[in-house]
């Protein structure tokens, strides 16, 4: 049965190639990378019209997780989280000095382990709002400490800048921060 499917895909792509040089997309311009198929566009998420020409704001949009996929090995100003095992990493959403949300903590966390809080429910962002996703330490008596990850998450002017993405990887300039990675993943509503 696998073998048959697959033997329908390749059928399915073979069509595919070959009904694309008479397909009617020779005289179509697709817009945004748009991609033409039959001299109809299909327009990445976000892009609306004919064309793929008009640009859209979701009226909502949700986080669903926040993965931290590395973490520095040492603080800013030098020296280890923990002295005598790994990190507790504790990850958080925070909006105006507000926790959000915050995951559990995961206890000994080896740095290059990705460690994911899943919103559930998911955790709607408001379009003007800024967003930091922090992570930190977690010590004997509940108290965290912050580890700079540099991820400030701006919907509106991310979409302005880069348009729509599924998944957001924030990467970080500060040199002082030798690794930290903050993955996001949202869902979109038109
Ligand atoms: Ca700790």
């Amino acid at each position: 049965m696998k073998n048959w499917i697959t033997l329908l895909g390749l059928s399915g792509l073979l069509l595919l190639t070959g009904s694309c040089l008479k397909d009617g997309c020779e005289d179509v311009v697709c817009l945004n990378n748009g991609a033409c198929l039959e001299g109809t566009c299909f327009c990445p998420l976000g892009y609306f019209g004919e064309f793929c020409g008009e640009f859209r704001y979701p009226t909502k949009l949700e986080l669903l997780s926040v993965a931290v996929t590395a973490v520095p090995n040492e603080k800013p100003g030098g020296g280890p989280y923990d002295l005598l095992d790994e990190p507790d990493l504790v990850i958080q959403v925070i909006n105006d000095g507000q926790v959000l949300a915050e995951s559990e903590v995961f206890e000994n966390t080896i740095l290059v382990d990705e460690k994911t809080l899943i919103l559930d429910p998911p955790l709607e962002l408001d379009l003007d709002g800024t967003y930091v996703f922090e992570a930190a330490d977690y010590d004997e008596g509940g108290i965290l400490e912050k580890i700079p990850t540099a991820a400030v998450f701006s919907p509106r002017l991310y979409f302005d800048n880069f348009g729509m993405f599924f998944q957001v990887v924030f990467i970080p300039e500060n040199p002082t921060v030798p690794t930290a990675g903050v993955k996001i993943e949202l869902a979109y509503t038109f």
